[in-house]
């Protein structure tokens, strides 16, 4: 790929690549697909030239060694790579100015300093250097070479650098609260007492192997099939999602992925107001998952999955074991202990498919379940280290946007929104997408004790409906309805949306990070499915000012009846800030459900195999 295009587009040394990804076919071929088909392989680059900050994308033939097209593409910034994190870390550290300010502060051994660069706004960017590819930094100081280097944040300091130079525009030292003593390290090593060992061992083994099949990156396993993908922004994707009842292979959904990640700190002080991290648009969850180890991040029986992406340069890496399967157990599926005293139970199992991101202080786990019943569980923990700040004094209490955690060290509130991409296929692709609300009937001679609860069900037709809300009076919920395909009992068959950790955003809608993404206005969004609609705050989220993403596409007000739909379910932590999640912060889980409703004829799982405990009964 790098290379067709230094070879075609005399692309030199001073280009970067920001990206490159397959290019996935239209979904109508990839559905004709039978094996021994060909399949056309383009890959398409993003690249810019450091030397003129000028962008291009680039579509490579890779069968045909040729370009396909090369089109400059105005006033963006593509997202910041993994390169340039650690470019700028080595390169201001031993800048003059950075080590004349930092021993100014009493700071003077470099190497126990971190150099954390973020992105920008554009209304929140320096007004003189807009037309920059442009960082900001935190500093931080470890105590030792083994210290968390996130405890010590060094306050009231930022570095302002050209992306594309590294020259460092400004030194911009606003205030200096120093360097509160506190407990903040968190491995056993550096604490008293360290580590505990009061566990004893827990082996989870399965001596006949594994209940799933991997053949490719096809994944089938109790009735449903997938095949599992990775790209270099959303991480794992997950395609082709069927199951096959008593037979027959059923659609549930076409693909779905993480689309967006928006993170704004909810503190307006100095060292936070431009801290709004678009990690999927700006970063790339991809570029930042890292390889999992047996035993620690996945127990039991597990299949790896590496992911290829490429660096700056274009080359490729391999980030080794990226993406972990394995099966549950997950206690019981369904149970009934009959009268006369026997007993059926099965136990749940579940197939679970994952991948970590690193996301410099954070983590985030992403969880895809499979379960027998039908239900599919997204599940996100967010861990890692919190961003804190200093107070000026001892008796400065913590700002009313965050906790105090440690001595005169507080963390900022922030919310953590994640964009979740389903194209769902409820048997096929003609689909309607159907918001539910309960309500209790008023009492009348046909409900005199007052407890008729009923739900009303009402179709989204169209996309200037497409923003839809959580409504906790209601209980809302959203059915994906196929309009053209019945159970036994005559109704459309469907899948629920079953919201979870959801929020509202709480931003003025003239801010700049909500005019960046204003998916994160509401929680559900449906919109008819486009290929080229795949980031819901923009192509370009970095420094970007908005007005892209799913805000335009919904402007057609395209027929969502009978459509094939694309659901944006946006969820998250909203992280009001705890003591106990400092200095390292133990798993927050979120998740949602998509389960079956009038999918089947009834309990796909009837047929589950019971359990067979050596030498002993349910019964
Ligand atoms: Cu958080």
């Amino acid at each position: 790929m790098a290379s067709i295009l230094r070879r075609d587009q005399r692309v030199s040394e001073s280009w970067r690549f920001a990206s490159i990804e397959m290019q996935e076919p239209p979904k109508v071929e990839v559905k004709a697909w039978t094996p021994g088909d060909a399949m056309p392989r383009k890959a398409i680059a993003v690249l810019w030239d450091r030397e003129n900050n000028e962008t291009y994308e680039g579509v490579v033939d890779l069968a045909a060694d040729s370009v396909v097209s090369w089109t400059h593409i105005p006033d963006v910034t593509p997202n910041f790579t993994v390169d340039e994190y650690h470019d700028v870390d080595e390169a201001l550290r031993v800048h003059p100015g950075v080590v004349k300010v930092l021993s100014e502060r009493g700071i003077t051994d470099m190497s126990l300093v971190l150099i954390d660069v973020w992105t920008y706004g554009r209304e929140v960017m320096p007004a003189q250097w807009r037309d920059r590819r442009l960082g900001w930094c935190d500093l931080w100081l470890r105590k030792s070479p083994t210290g968390n280097p996130y405890a010590h944040p060094i306050s009231g300091l930022k570095l302002i650098v050209d992306m594309n130079t590294l020259e460092l525009l400004d030194i911009e030292d606003h205030h200096d609260y120093g360097l509160p003593e506190v407990d903040g390290e968190y491995v056993p090593e550096l604490r008293d007492p360290g580590e505990r060992d009061d566990l004893k061992p827990l082996d989870i083994v399965q001596p006949e192997g594994v209940s799933f099949t991997l053949d490719g990156n096809e994944l089938t396993w109790q009735n449903w099939k997938m095949r599992v993908g990775f790209n270099f922004r959303e991480g794992m994707t997950l395609h082709q999602i069927s199951f096959n009842d008593q037979g027959e292979e059923r659609d549930v959904a076409y693909r779905m992925s993480f689309a967006e990640m928006v993170v704004p700190y909810r503190d307006p002080g100095y060292d936070h107001y431009r801290r709004t991290a678009f990690d999927i648009g700006e970063w790339g969850l991809g570029y930042m998952t890292t390889s999992l180890s047996l035993g620690c991040d996945c127990l039991g029986e597990i299949t790896y999955i590496d992911a290829v992406i490429n660096n700056s340069k274009g080359e490729p890496e391999t980030i080794k074991q990226a993406m972990c399967l394995h099966e549950e157990d997950n206690a019981v599926l369904w149970k009934h202990v009959d009268g006369d005293g026997s007993a059926e139970v099965r136990r749940m199992r579940r197939m679970v498919v994952s991948f970590h991101a690193t996301v410099a202080n954070y983590e985030y786990l992403v969880y895809w379940r499979f379960y027998q019943d039908g239900n599919i569980e997204c599940e996100v923990r967010a861990t890692g280290a919190m961003v804190t700040t200093p107070l000026e004094s001892d008796s400065d209490k913590a700002p009313p946007s965050g906790t105090l955690v440690d001595t005169r060290t507080y963390a900022p509130f922030h919310q953590h929104f994640i964009v979740a991409r389903m194209d769902l296929d409820v048997d096929g692709e003609g689909n309607t997408l159907v918001e539910v609300d309960s309500s209790a009937a008023p009492i009348s001679k046909d409900n005199p004790y007052g407890l008729a609860l009923q739900t009303q069900q009402t179709p989204i037709a169209s996309e200037k409906d497409a923003g839809r809300d959580f409504n906790w009076e209601t209980q809302r919920a959203w059915k994906v309805v196929n309009p053209n395909k019945t159970n036994k009992l005559g109704s459309n068959t469907a899948y629920k949306i079953v919201p979870g950790d959801a929020f509202p955003a709480m931003l003025d809608e003239s801010s700049p990070v909500y005019k960046r993404a204003p998916v994160i206005g509401h929680q559900l969004w449906v919109t008819a499915e486009d290929p080229a609609e795949r980031w819901p705050a923009g192509d370009y989220p970095t420094q970007s000012v908005g007005g892209e993403g799913i805000t335009t596409w919904i402007k057609d007000d395209a027929n969502l009846i009978d459509e094939d739909l694309v659901l944006w379910y946006v969820f998250g932590v909203h992280h009001i800030t705890r003591i106990e999640d400092w200095p390292m912060m133990p798993s927050d889980t979120v998740s949602f459900w998509l389960k079956p409703f009038g999918f089947f004829d009834q309990n796909p799982s009837l047929d589950a195999p019971r359990s067979k405990p050596k030498g002993m009964s349910c019964h």
